[in-house]
């Protein structure tokens, strides 16, 4: 094995990859390789928007190139791993695909994320450098940057994007290329070309100069059957797992997901939910936008008041939410007069959206509705555009591929009957076979045969339609973000006075699930506050800090011993409906 190859992930078995390839799904390109393509074939079209910052696509091919070189000095490595942790900015794009240029592998943070989190990423990964924001939402990195590199040897370098303190400061890596040829002026602008008449001929010539010569300043890229990065799952275990995608699975998953969403060089994808997540990456999502040499517009924030006027400004075709958001811009559309006229679907996935609410979407934002459930493991189900009314409101979608196997089993691994319930297992071309370094883990993960276990409980129409019926694993969806519930508890058993602990599911109108911790104390009880600064203080993301805190005399357990869930379920939605009341 050369040194460069990864080690610590499950690649498809040979005859699998080979017939993926015969069937033309890996095609031996590289997300690096997508852009360069989208800046040759069409380099002054927009590619991006991020307040009033604009890029045509050869100006974001030249910042990611200029960039890849910067890193590349500072010694990141193909593959290498790097934690990026950025909100919605241009910068994490330039970073990104700098970073698959490089072949080096970014791992995907939320900016939620909090030491505990980060920590964590950073001895899994044996992760180089951290990219991450000055601040965002109120809060400041650069803190954290001093806590955690302190808590995690493996990494070298902080690498800040503004205001850089003592770390490194972004912009100061978009290198220059052979030296004093280039004025620094031209180098660094972002300013936006326009239209190709408005690009001076001599500008033009600078910078395709400027591109091969940063390409031969480059060392060679990645394979497309190399892991590309690291995504994050949401997870049911005591720790976070990280997701190794290729080249090859997730630009299938993009191209595929893009031509079932019909995109193309006029759709213009509103990035609303954090970018780095599965869903706005990939389904079909930034990349799949950038694929089909569309438009990117970055919203700082998904709220209506962020995101409305944004989609008038420039004129949005595409986005995607969460059903929780869904909601609150189906409330303020309802509410106040909007101009969402150039909206034609909108995507929601991440958690089950209601039929009721479902219906709502056409008349009231006036564009279709696509449902989505995915999962950053892989599998993505789509609603077809010319699926009926009804099959796009109670329905999850259907798999993207013909080689998607699903396959919807009992609890003894046996097939059940077409249209009943039961286990969602799933294998195909874009489903990875194993987490990243997590062998003991894999083994309950995946069935002997490669089957991915996605933990949910599913009833499947003839017509290949999933519905999501529910979820065998021990996790929280709060609105689609999902909480572990064993991690969550692992960190309330730190506490000295903490004797046992369950995290379960509570009903919320919202969110649709919100979490309510169990706990059993021993000694003098700490009040609730206590315990929730506690978990803080642990620095775990904000999302995974319990709703509500029960304190219970012990956890009732089920015939064969273990904590019963069900029944606490049961008694908190009782005790919410109770109050209600
Ligand atoms: P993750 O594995 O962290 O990427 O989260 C994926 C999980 O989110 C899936 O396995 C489902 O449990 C849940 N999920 C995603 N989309 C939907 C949806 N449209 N409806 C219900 N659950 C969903
Ligand atoms: O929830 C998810 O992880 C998800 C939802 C929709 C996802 O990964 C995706 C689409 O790709």
């Amino acid at each position: 094995m050369s040194e460069l190859e990864l080690q610590g992930w499950t690649p498809w078995p040979e005859d699998f990859a080979r017939l993926y390839r015969e069937l033309g799904y890996w095609r031996g390109q590289t997300l690096a390789d997508l852009l360069a393509d989208r800046a040759r074939h069409q380099p002054q079209r927009l590619a991006l928007v991020c307040g009033e910052r604009r890029w045509t696509y050869r100006e974001l091919h030249r910042q990611s190139l200029q960039l890849a070189l910067g890193l590349h000095r500072l010694g990141i490595q193909r593959q290498d791993r790097v934690i990026v942790q950025l909100p919605n900015v241009a910068e994490f794009f330039t970073v990104c695909f700098a970073l698959f240029r490089l072949g080096a592998l970014p791992v995907f943070a939320l900016p939620a994320h909090r030491r505990a989190e980060i920590t964590h990423f950073c001895e899994l990964a044996q992760a180089k450098a951290w990219i991450v924001a000055d601040r965002d939402g109120g809060f400041d990195f650069r803190e954290l940057a001093r806590q955690v590199v302190n808590a995690a040897p493996s990494l070298q370098q902080v690498v800040v994007c503004g205001d850089a303190g003592e770390f490194i400061a972004l912009d100061s890596l978009l290198a220059t290329v052979g030296e004093s040829d280039f004025s620094r002026t031209v180098l660094s602008g972002t300013d936006f070309t326009g239209t190709a008449s408005s690009a001076t001929a001599p500008q033009e010539d600078t910078t395709l100069m400027e591109l091969s010569l940063a390409e031969q300043a480059l060392p060679s890229g990645p394979a497309a059957s190399d892991v590309a990065f690291l995504q994050l799952s949401g997870g049911s275990t005591g720790l976070p797992k990280l997701i190794p995608r290729t080249h090859d699975d997730y630009l299938y998953s993009v191209r595929a997901s893009a031509s079932i969403c019909e995109l193309d060089q006029h759709s213009v994808y509103l990035c609303a939910l954090p970018a780095a997540h599965n869903f706005p990456l990939s389904s079909p999502g930034t990349l799949g936008t950038f694929y089909t040499g569309g438009t990117v517009v970055l919203a700082r924030r998904p709220t209506p008041d962020d995101c409305f006027p944004l989609i008038a400004k420039e004129g949005v075709t595409v986005t995607a939410l969460v059903p929780p958001l869904a909601m609150v811009w189906l409330d303020a559309a309802s509410k106040r007069k909007s101009d969402l006229h150039s909206l034609q679907l909108l995507q929601v996935g991440g958690a089950r959206f209601s039929a009721e609410a479902a219906r709502r979407v056409k008349p009231v934002l006036g564009c279709r509705l696509q449902q989505v459930f995915g999962m950053a493991e892989g599998l993505v189900n789509y609603t077809r555009l010319d699926d009926t009314d009804d099959i796009i409101a109670s329905t999850q979608g259907r798999p993207i591929s013909p080689a998607d196997e699903i396959r919807v089993v009992d609890d003894e691994d046996q097939t059940v009957l077409p249209g009943e319930t039961g286990h969602l297992l799933t294998r195909g071309p874009y489903t990875i076979r194993g987490y990243f370094r997590a062998d003991e883990h894999n083994r309950r993960a995946f069935t002997a045969d490669g089957f991915y276990r996605t933990g949910d409980i599913v009833r499947q129409l003839p017509g290949g339609h999933l519905i999501v019926e529910g979820r065998a694993k021990d996790q929280i969806n709060r609105g689609g973000d999902k909480v572990a519930a064993e991690e969550v508890e692992n960190h309330l058993l730190a506490h000295p006075a903490v004797h046992d602990a369950a995290l379960v599911a509570m009903p919320d109108a919202f969110l649709g699930e919100k979490t309510c911790a169990f706990v059993v104390t021993r000694g003098d009880a700490p009040r609730a506050i206590e315990l929730l600064r506690f978990l803080q203080g642990r620095g775990l993301a904000g999302y995974k800090i319990p709703d509500r805190i029960e304190f219970i005399a012990q956890l009732p357990k089920t015939g064969v011993g273990k904590v019963n869930k069900r029944e606490l379920r049961e008694r908190i939605a009782h005790r919410l409906g109770a109050t209600a009341e």
